[in-house]
């Protein structure tokens, strides 16, 4: 099965590689890890029909064994994840910018494994808790594996990796009953953000849309630090990273985030698989903004400061290359699971900054996989080891799978001819970029990095009024589901430095009568023997009061590819309608379900039968993009008979979605609770199905003023 399908794609080296660690039992003998054959799986070894189990029974200790020790640490932050594997295309020849051999050279292509991932939940934990999403991305370059390790939002919470791990206990459950899960809607996550101004810019995005990607695909991805790109003279530049996403970036609403999390918590694992197995690879543009090092000074805050981002509007991106995303892992596991990601697995060509977050990140991802996997060989586990050879002087360690020929194992070496040589000698291999650095060793912040609230500000007031009702929505819920007091109101003081309406209404929302700005000191991690007045929040006046492409809606792609349209029907449907309409949607690149009362199939008028794939038992409108309700006088009748249908109805119009009636469907929409309003926006009659497909790529009907109304 696996071969045929490898047969079908188009070669990707990383793919071939696996091969060789890939097993497949289809019309194979059962064996034991011994390679000897089993002749019964299901009975152990006993001392008589009804007596023990013998120690003897080899069998059944080694499959027991295994079975015991086959978890593994899931990892500390970014648990919940999915991957899969697939190719970056240079889309020319960068070299004038970088050396890396993958942006070289017009068309080229490099296998790359991407993983996403929700941060705070464990591993078990719903796709859809608001979070920010990891976005790591792992290329199989011919000169070594390269990984950029970013999330989907470009700044981060906290600008010195020293208080990492106070972020992490602080929104992961609480210690003593750990609740609760996969939500930062609590006590000690507020605690610590309301005592901590720099990260209210990364709060704006944790509390905007952005943290409820309708789909993996419809999100981009950022590097979040500034890096660096090196050519082949040394000349350095400072680089943004940034991943586009081909079907625009959308997001799902608060209460449908919830009720999601309930009815199908795999919803993105889902998503992402089914897009890849139809065909619809997911797809994103690669690209940069870069600074040359001249201008590294230019900019109202600091490049080095990871709770601030460069505006387009200032620094263009520049797109470099595609990924696309075509082919589903063969074991969770053994790929996704066992894929270890490092910001400090560079090619030539990339390099870091001192930027004191990332500095901090490069220690600890090795760190963590000694834990996690096992030990320090964990590179040789094949998902993780590269497409081109490993030679140096590393031996022995817990699971080493490396056969290393020859006496030796130091440089320099005699006795193998001073083998393996370095890569100098050869004219390749890495350099660090010849950064001059001078100082004194100190604890201090920089106070180039104390504009806290500008770029918050910034973030906020570039948002449509629709995002900003949201992110006032997502505080008032937040910050509802605190229960100490002061913690609440530090924080509305402390959002008052953003916004004073934003704040004002979050106030309202939680039944806070007076906002007190808190006085400074607001900063308390100033440095040791830091005067702690010197070291408090200053505003810059932003060069731009607004980035248009901060809003979520600046990018809505084309098309519906990627959506999934509910049909409702029973017997009697209106077959030639439903074969019309499904065949708009698969030819536009969407997925379309027949729902009805029960499972099985049904009849369509003229005798035809259409299988159901779910009934409205098992479904619900918050798993879809889109509803059509087709003709058929008796499917109609069926489905009036029905209120999980009627309330589908009324729940998709609350979530802002198109719907499309047709004929005798009218009945059933009159129905609704919705069809009180006698033009209700975003619900077509009896219009073709271009028209509806034509809606359904704006994703949703935003300008539906009555949806809220609607009481289910
Ligand atoms: Fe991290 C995992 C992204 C800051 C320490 N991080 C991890 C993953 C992503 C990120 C996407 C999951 C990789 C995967 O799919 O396996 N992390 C980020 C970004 C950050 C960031 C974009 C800020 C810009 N991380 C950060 C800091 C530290 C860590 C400051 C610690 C100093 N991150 C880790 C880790 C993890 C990790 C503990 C857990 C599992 C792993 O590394 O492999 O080492």
């Amino acid at each position: 099965m696996k071969d045929k399908k490898s047969q079908k794609e188009p070669k990707n080296e990383k793919i071939q590689d696996l091969h060789v660690n890939t097993e497949d039992g289809s019309g194979e003998m059962m064996t034991n890890n011994q390679g000897v054959g089993i002749n019964d799986d299901q009975n152990s070894l006993l001392a008589g029909e009804r007596g023990p189990t013998l120690l003897e029974d080899f069998q059944f200790r080694e499959k027991m064994t295994h079975f015991d020790h086959e978890r593994i640490p899931e990892r500390i932050v970014h648990a919940r994840g999915e991957g899969a594997h697939g190719y970056f295309e240079s889309y020319g020849d960068f070299s004038e910018l970088t050396k890396a051999s993958f942006l070289g050279e017009k068309g080229k292509r490099t296998p790359v494994f991407a993983r996403f991932s929700t941060v705070a939940g464990f591993r078990g934990s719903t796709d859809l808790a608001r979070d920010v999403r990891g976005f790591a991305v792992k290329f199989y370059t011919d000169e070594g594996n390269y990984d950029l390790v970013g999330n989907n939002m470009p700044v981060f919470f906290i600008q010195d990796a020293m208080k990492f791990p106070d972020l992490i206990h602080a929104v992961k459950p609480e210690q003593d009953n750990e609740i609760p899960q996969a939500a930062s809607a609590h006590n000690t996550f507020w605690d610590f953000i309301s005592l901590m101004p720099e990260s209210m810019h990364m709060i704006m995005w944790a509390m905007s849309d952005r943290a409820l990607p309708r789909s993996l695909a419809m999100m981009e991805g950022f590097g979040v630090h500034t890096f660096r790109f090196v050519n082949a003279k040394g000349k350095s530049s400072f680089v943004k990273f940034h991943w586009k996403p081909k079907l625009g970036t959308h997001s799902v609403t608060w209460e449908e985030a919830q009720k999601i999390s309930g009815q199908d918590p795999d919803f993105h694992r889902r998503d992402l698989w089914n897009a890849i197995e139809s065909g619809n690879f997911p797809e994103w543009e690669f690209g940069v903004q870069v600074v040359r090092e001249e201008d590294e000074h230019k900019f109202d805050f600091d490049l080095l400061d990871p709770t601030k981002l460069i505006p387009e509007e200032l620094v263009q991106v520049q797109i470099l290359g595609k990924m696309v995303l075509n082919r589903n892992p063969d074991n969770f596991f053994a790929e996704t699971e066992q894929i270890a990601f490092h910001p400090g697995h560079l090619v030539p060509g990339i390099d870091f900054t001192n930027d004191p977050l990332l500095q901090g990140r490069l220690f600890s991802y090795t760190d963590t996989q000694l834990s996690r996997l096992g030990g320090p060989n964990f590179a040789e586990i094949p998902i993780n080891r590269p497409i081109v050879p490993v030679h140096n002087n590393q031996r022995g360690g817990s699971m080493r799978l490396t056969i290393n020929k020859g006496k030796g194992g130091y440089h320099p070496n005699q006795g193998n001819g001073g083998c393996p040589y370095q890569a100098a000698m050869a004219d390749g291999g890495f350099v660090s970029h010849h950064e001059r650095i001078e100082g004194y060793k100190i604890r201090k912040r920089s106070k180039s990095f104390l504009d806290h609230f500008s770029q918050a500000k910034l973030f906020y007031e570039s948002q449509t009024a629709l995002e900003q009702r949201h992110i006032i929505e997502a505080l008032r819920f937040e910050l509802g589901k605190v229960t100490d007091e002061k913690i609440r109101e530090r924080m509305v003081g402390m959002l008052s430095y953003v916004n004073k309406e934003l704040a004002k209404n979050v106030a309202e929302g939680l039944g806070i009568k007076e906002i007190k700005t808190p006085e400074k000191p607001l900063n308390h991690s100033y440095g040791a023997d830091a005067n702690p007045q010197d070291y408090q929040p200053t505003t810059v006046k932003s060069k731009i009061q607004k980035s248009e492409k901060l809003s979520l809606m600046a990018s809505p792609g084309k098309g519906i590819q990627g959506r999934v349209i509910a049909i409702l029907a029973a017997d009697g449907v209106d077959s030639d309608a439903v074969e019309k309409f499904q065949k708009a949607f698969n030819s536009a690149g969407a997925d379309s379900k027949i729902i009805s009362k029960n499972g099985g199939s049904i009849t369509a008028s003229g005798g035809k039968t259409i299988k159901v794939d779910h009934s409205l038992v098992t479904t619900s409108s918050v798993l879809f993009d889109a509803v059509y309700v087709p003709d058929g006088a008796e499917s109609v009748e069926t489905l009036k008979d029905e209120p999980l249908a009627i309330r589908f109805l009324d729940e998709s119009y609350r979530h802002y979605k198109f719907i499309a009636v047709d004929g005798s469907g009218r009945s059933l929409w009159d129905m609704t609770y919705a069809s009180r309003n006698a033009k209700p926006k975003g619900v077509l009659f009896d219009q073709a199905p271009s028209s509806f497909v034509e809606a359904i790529s704006k994703h949703r009907i935003w300008e539906r003023e009555d949806a809220k109304k609607i009481p289910v």
